[in-house]
C-alpha cells in the first residue's frame, strides 16, 4: 500500500514538472505553444474568434490551416475556419485582391498587407501566396507577443528569387552537411511523400523562401533521367502550395552521360537540342520548374571550357534551352584555376570580362567572399563590377568553416556584414544588398541563395541554434534592411522562450557568437588555416596539399618578419579589383580595419596596431579572449536554464562543452605554431598552453584521419 502511494506520488510529481511535450526541436520556430499569460490570451482571442477564407485552393487552405493550427495552439482554444465573415466581426479575414496596394503603391505579387476593417483583421495580397505570407506574418505578431489592435502594416520582398541550395546527393549523403542525411527520400519517391516535406515547406514559407535547389552543385546526371524527374515532380507538388518552385543543379556533361552524345560542347547543335528536349520534358512534368543551377569548370567539374567555350556560351545555351518557359539559369562564379596567381582574383578574372555577354535569363551566382565561406571575408570584388549582369549572392548556412554543428554561431551578423558592405559601384551607398536586389543597376531579376544546413536530424539542423541561421537567411532574403539582432530576438521568442530577461540573454549570445568564433579561429583577417579537406579544426602548418591554394601557408604567409597576405600593389594587388574608395579603406595597414588586416597586408610581428598592442600580442590576446568567450557563452546559457526545455537545454550545454574544447585546440595550435615565427613569449597575463605544438598537431592530425 505504502509502495503504491509512493509510486502514485512519484507519477504525479513527474506529470507536474515535465513539460506537456518534450521539445525535440522538430517544430522549429512554428511551435504555437499556448501563451502562458491568460490575460494576453484573451486579448488576442478577441481579434481571432474565427478565420474567414472562402478559398478552397491548396495555397489558401494552407494559409487558413496554418492560422487555425497556430492560433488554436497559442490561444489554447479552437478557432474555427468559416467560409465568409458575413456580418461577424472579431476575426481574421483572408482576401486575395488583384488590386491590393499599400501606402498608395500596388503590392508586389508576393507582398502582403494586414489591416483592420470593421473590427476584423484583414490579410490581403494580390496572389494566394502573398496571403499565405501574410498569415505567417500575423502568427509571428502573436508569437512575438505584439499587439494586434489596430494592426496596419505591409511588406514586399526586396529580392525576387529567395532560394535554398541543398548540397544533397542522390545516395542520401549531404556534401558539407552536419545534421544527418538528406531529407529527400529518393527511394520512396514519387509514391512515398514523407510528412516532413510539408513541414519543410511550411517552415520555408513562413520566412518567405520561394525556391529550392534540390541537389548538390557537384551534380549527378541522374536527376535528369525520366525516373528522377518523376520524383522531383512529386516533391514539387508538395512545395507548390507553399509558393516554392524546384530547381535542379545540373551536371554539365549530361548530354554525354545520358544522351550518348560524343560531346557536351555548348555550341554543338545536337547538344543544344538535347538540352532543349530535356527542358521540355522537365516543364511537362513540372510546369513551374524554376530552372538550373550550374557549377562548371570548377573543382574538377566539367564545363564549356573543356571545348574552348566560355561561361557565357554555356549559360546562354542553357538559358535558351528553357525556351518560352519562365525559368532561369544560375551560373556559379566559384572558380579558381590552378596555378594562376592569387586565388582571390581568379573568379573576377574569369567572370568580369563576360559582363554584358549573358542571356537575360542568366544570373551569375557569387559567393559572399572571394575565397570560400571563411568565418570572415571581405565582399567578393565581383559585386559592383558586373553592372550588366544580375548577380545572386550565395551565402553558406551549413557551417563548413564555422565549427560544423558543435559551435554556436549565429550567422545573421555575417550575412548582414556582406549585405551592408559598400561596393561604391555607383557612388557611396551602392551596397552589396542594393547590387543584389537590382536597385543599383535596375535589373529585372534579383536572387539570393543560402546553402542549406538542413538534414534528417529530428531538429533539422543538428545544433539547435542552426535553426536561427535558416531563419535569419529567409528573413534577410525577404528584407535585407532588418537588423540581425532583431531577427535573433524574433527567432528566440518564437523558438526558445518569451521571458524578457532570457530573451535578452539569448539574443546577446547569438549576436556576439560569430565574432567570438572568429577570434579563436581566424582573428585579424587570417583565413583558410583549417584542417585539410574536412575543413574542421586548425591546421595552420599545412604546407602540402593537392594544390598550393588548398594549403594554409599559402594564405597566412607567416615568416620571421610577420604575418598576412600582401594583396596591395607590392603584393598580389588583388585590392586593385575594388573601387578606389574601397582600396582607400583597406589599402593602408595603419588604417585598415583590424578585421581585414591580414587579408590585405603582411604585417611585422612587432608592428603596433590601433589597439596599442603589437601584432603578435594582439593575435595572442585575441586567441585567448576568444577561447575564453566560450566560457562566457556557457555561463549565459546556464542562466537561461529555468526558461528552456530541459532536453534542449542539455543538448546545447553539451555542444558548448565541445565548443570550448575545440576553441582551445584552435587557440593552442595557432598560438604555438605562429610563435615559432614570432619567436617571442606570450604577453602577460596570458599563460602558455599546457601542451606542446607537437602534441596539438598529433591531436588534430588524428582527428583528420580518414
Ligand atoms: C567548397 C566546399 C565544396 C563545395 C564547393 C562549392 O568545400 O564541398 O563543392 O565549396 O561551393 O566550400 O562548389
Amino acid at each position: 500500500m505504502l509502495l503504491r502511494n509512493v509510486f502514485l506520488l512519484l507519477l504525479l510529481t513527474v506529470a507536474a514538472v515535465a513539460p506537456a511535450r518534450a521539445d525535440d526541436g522538430y517544430r522549429l520556430w512554428l511551435k504555437y505553444d499556448r501563451i502562458a499569460d491568460a490575460a494576453a490570451r484573451q486579448q488576442y482571442a478577441r481579434s481571432a474568434q474565427f478565420i474567414a477564407s472562402a478559398g478552397t485552393s491548396p495555397t489558401l487552405q494552407a494559409a487558413s490551416g496554418e492560422l487555425q493550427r497556430g492560433l488554436s495552439g497559442l490561444l489554447g482554444q479552437a478557432v474555427p475556419v468559416v467560409g465568409t465573415a458575413g456580418s461577424r466581426t472579431g476575426g481574421v479575414v483572408l482576401r486575395v485582391d488583384k488590386q491590393a496596394s499599400a501606402n498608395g503603391q500596388p503590392l508586389k505579387s508576393e507582398g502582403y498587407r494586414l489591416f483592420s476593417e470593421k473590427n476584423n483583421l484583414v490579410i490581403t495580397g494580390r496572389t494566394e501566396v502573398a496571403v499565405l505570407y501574410g498569415a505567417f506574418a500575423l502568427l509571428r505578431q502573436v508569437q512575438t507577443r505584439q499587439s494586434l489592435a489596430g494592426v496596419n502594416f505591409s511588406s514586399n520582398p526586396r529580392i525576387d528569387y529567395r532560394l535554398l541550395n541543398h548540397w544533397d546527393n542522390q545516395n542520401g549523403t549531404i556534401e558539407r552537411g552536419y545534421a544527418g542525411s538528406s531529407i529527400w527520400q529518393w527511394y520512396q519517391l514519387p509514391e512515398g511523400l514523407a510528412p516532413r516535406y510539408t513541414d519543410y515547406a511550411r517552415a520555408n514559407a513562413s520566412i518567405g523562401i520561394n525556391g529550392v535547389v534540390i541537389n548538390n552543385v557537384n551534380a549527378s546526371a541522374r536527376y535528369l533521367t525520366a525516373e528522377y524527374i518523376g520524383k522531383v515532380a512529386a516533391l514539387a507538388g508538395v512545395l507548390r502550395p507553399y509558393g516554392q518552385r524546384v530547381y535542379l543543379s545540373v551536371f554539365w556533361a549530361a548530354p554525354k552521360v545520358l544522351g550518348g552524345l560524343p560531346t557536351a560542347d555548348p555550341l554543338d547543335p545536337q547538344v543544344k537540342q538535347w538540352w532543349a528536349a530535356k527542358s521540355e520534358e522537365l516543364y511537362k512534368a513540372i510546369p513551374d520548374f524554376g530552372g538550373f543551377l550550374v557549377k562548371a569548370n570548377s573543382e574538377g567539374e566539367p564545363g564549356p571550357q573543356d571545348y574552348n567555350r566560355n561561361h557565357a556560351d554555356g549559360a546562354n545555351m542553357l538559358a535558351q534551352s528553357l525556351g518560352r518557359h519562365d525559368g532561369v539559369v544560375m551560373w556559379r562564379a566559384f572558380v579558381y584555376k590552378a596555378g594562376s596567381g592569387d586565388r582571390f582574383k581568379q573568379a573576377y578574372e574569369e567572370f568580369q570580362p563576360l559582363d554584358g555577354k549573358f542571356d537575360p535569363k542568366v544570373l551569375v551566382q557569387v559567393k559572399n567572399g572571394p575565397i570560400d565561406f571563411q568565418a570572415r571575408e571581405p565582399f567578393s570584388p565581383l559585386f559592383g563590377a558586373m553592372p550588366k549582369t544580375p548577380l545572386v549572392l550565395e551565402v553558406q548556412l551549413t557551417q563548413e568553416y564555422l565549427g560544423f554543428a558543435t559551435h554556436l554561431v549565429y550567422l545573421g551578423p555575417l550575412i548582414k556584414e556582406v549585405l551592408e558592405a559598400d561596393t561604391y559601384a555607383k557612388g557611396a551607398g551602392s551596397t552589396v544588398a542594393k547590387v543584389v536586389d537590382g536597385t543599383v543597376d535596375q535589373h529585372a531579376l534579383s536572387a539570393i541563395a543560402g546553402v542549406a544546413n538542413i538534414g534528417s536530424d529530428r531538429n533539422w539542423t543538428g545544433h539547435p541554434v542552426g535553426q536561427a541561421n535558416w531563419y535569419a537567411f529567409g528573413r534577410l532574403a525577404w528584407d535585407h534592411t532588418l537588423s540581425s539582432a532583431a531577427i535573433a530576438q524574433e527567432w528566440t521568442k518564437m523558438t526558445l522562450t518569451t521571458e524578457p530577461a532570457a530573451v535578452r540573454t539569448l539574443t546577446d549570445m547569438l549576436v556576439k557568437s560569430r565574432n567570438i568564433y572568429v577570434r579563436y579561429t581566424t582573428p585579424l583577417g587570417l583565413h583558410h588555416i583549417m584542417g585539410e579537406s574536412i575543413h574542421f579544426g586548425p591546421q595552420p602548418w599545412l604546407a602540402k596539399a593537392g594544390r598550393p591554394d588548398w594549403t594554409a601557408v599559402y594564405y597566412h604567409k607567416a615568416d620571421s618578419i610577420g604575418l598576412g597576405f600582401d594583396r596591395t600593389a607590392t603584393g598580389s594587388n588583388a585590392l586593385a579589383l575594388y573601387k578606389p574608395e574601397v582600396q582607400k579603406q583597406w589599402g593602408n595597414p595603419q588604417t585598415c580595419p583590424l578585421d581585414y588586416l591580414l587579408w590585405f597586408h603582411h604585417v611585422g610581428w612587432n608592428q603596433r596596431l590601433s589597439t596599442g598592442r603589437t601584432l603578435w600580442n594582439e593575435l595572442a590576446t585575441r586567441y585567448y579572449t576568444g577561447a575564453d568567450s566560450v566560457l562566457w557563452l556557457q555561463k549565459q546559457w546556464a542562466q537561461v536554464r529555468p526558461q528552456l526545455d530541459p532536453a534542449l537545454h542539455a543538448d546545447v550545454t553539451a555542444r558548448l562543452q565541445t565548443q570550448r574544447k575545440e576553441a582551445l585546440w584552435w587557440r593552442d595550435a595557432c598560438v604555438l605554431y605562429f610563435q615559432t615565427y614570432a619567436r617571442q613569449p606570450l604577453p602577460a597575463p596570458l599563460a602558455p598552453p599546457t601542451r606542446t605544438l607537437a602534441e596539438v598537431k598529433d591531436l588534430v592530425n588524428l582527428y583528420q584521419l580518414r
